[in-house]
């Protein structure tokens, strides 16, 4: 048995004495004879450690210091429109946005007939084919269409502008479901200035729930970025 034992060791120690067992043990024995080295060495690796501490720590604080600007310079955003249409009828919008806070729309439309005028902003903001290419109202939480004052709303519904009797429409509007940035942004999408009076959705007419039945498009444009 003692026999049989010994000859499955010696099969064992036969097995594992493999070439790669020996590489292992060739660099074990090598620092050894060479013991007077590695204190060396080992000064030397510790003094690349600390420079490179140092390194990671300057990096780690120049990040947020490289990030702050850039959270100021996106602090206030500014848009313009520039409208015009096939007739007279023309103006400039413009939007400033703080923050997340509001969004202040300041409109001078002129050419206007006196009155009440509906007021939007459309989806698109593509005038390939006039303003009817800007599609229907800015509409992202699939609302029917109704007053700036209504939770039931477009998010483009900015109800009306009223013209004076020199056909001149200014007005000072402040929305918060008009940002200039971040999912619902209206950058790229157009303001649209109609021919008649929005119903604000109380009209009664079919096309009440859907475009407050404002009549045509008198003129349209774009939005975008202008510089604060
Ligand atoms: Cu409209
Ligand atoms: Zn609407």
């Amino acid at each position: 048995m003692q026999a049989a034992a010994a000859a499955a060791m010696a099969a064992h120690a036969i097995l594992t004495a493999s070439p790669s067992s020996y590489t292992l043990l060739a660099p074990v024995s090598k620092p050894v004879a060479a013991h007077h080295q590695p204190p060396a060495l080992h000064s030397i690796f510790n003094g690349v450690k600390l420079p490179l501490r140092q390194s990671m720590a300057s990096l780690s604080l120049a990040a947020p210091s490289t990030k702050k600007p850039l959270t100021v310079v996106a602090g206030t955003k500014k848009a313009v429109a520039v409208l015009k249409g096939t007739s007279s009828v023309e103006g400039v919008v413009t939007l400033t946005q703080e923050e997340d806070g509001p969004t202040t729309v300041n409109v001078r439309i002129t050419g206007l007939t006196p009155g009440s005028h509906g007021f939007h902003l459309h989806e698109y903001g593509d005038t390939t084919n006039g303003c009817i290419s800007t599609g229907p109202h800015f509409n992202p939480n699939g609302l029917t269409h109704g007053a700036p004052e209504d939770e039931v709303r477009h998010a483009g519904d900015l109800g009306n502008i009223v013209a004076n009797a020199d056909g001149v429409a200014e007005a000072t509007i402040v929305d918060t479901q008009i940002p200039l940035s971040g999912p619902n942004a209206v950058v790229g999408r157009a303001f649209v200035v109609h021919e008649l009076a929005d119903d604000l959705g109380k009209g009664g007419h079919e096309l009440s729930l859907s475009t407050g039945n404002a009549g045509g498009r008198l003129a349209c444009g774009v939005v975008g970025l202008t510089p604060i």
